[in-house]
């Protein structure tokens, strides 16, 4: 079903939605983590644009960061300090990517209100080369929130992961947030 179909009959798939938290196991131990699979957008950062991925249309809510799946994906960028409020759509959804390009010194990226039932992982890459490298993550469990610091270089583009661990929630949002430089 398309996503445009799925908010036209979102009510009566909200059920489904929440059911749709929870049902994935997750067994103690080793985290599975598959690594970006695209190739790094150009190193020169894109323009950036006013991108708000939370809008009201039809009085449902939709993702306009979409699609977000690689870092070559990613189109919203996190500005200082202001929050971005945005899905893992459902469970086709692999991954969520925004960018951002620090000055140097050192950024933090909180990631909150994970879905009660749902296990999202925060992950930062640079994609100077292919693959990409993880300069920080976070990997808590449950709905638990999420927060990275790290040192960043001036002039690079970094790539924040919203990493579904388990589970999946059109209805309610999280929201990502980065502070830089920090603190
Ligand atoms: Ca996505
Ligand atoms: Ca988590």
């Amino acid at each position: 079903m398309s996503r445009k179909a799925l908010r036209r009959y979102a009510p009566l798939l909200v059920g489904l939605a929440l059911a749709a938290c929870g049902t994935a196991g997750a067994l103690p131990g080793a985290r599975p983590q598959p690594g970006p699979t695209l190739q790094a957008r150009p190193t020169s950062p894109p323009t950036p644009a006013v991108a708000l991925p939370l809008v009201l249309r039809h009085g449902l809510f939709a993702d306009t960061c979409e699609p977000n799946n690689t870092p070559s994906q990613a189109t919203c960028v996190l500005r200082p300090g202001i929050s971005l409020w945005s899905f893992i759509w459902d469970a086709s959804d692999p991954d969520d990517y925004f960018y951002f390009d620090p000055p140097a010194g050192q950024a933090r990226v909180d990631l909150q209100g994970i879905p009660p039932g749902c296990d999202y992982d925060l992950l930062v890459y640079t994609c100077v080369t292919y693959p990409c490298q993880q300069v920080a993550e976070s990997r808590n469990w449950e709905n638990m929130d999420e927060s990275v610091t790290f040192s960043t270089t001036g002039n690079l583009v970094y790539y924040v992961r919203v990493y579904p661990f388990q589970g999946s929630n059109n209805l309610h949002p999280y929201r990502l947030t980065a502070f830089y430089p920090y603190p």
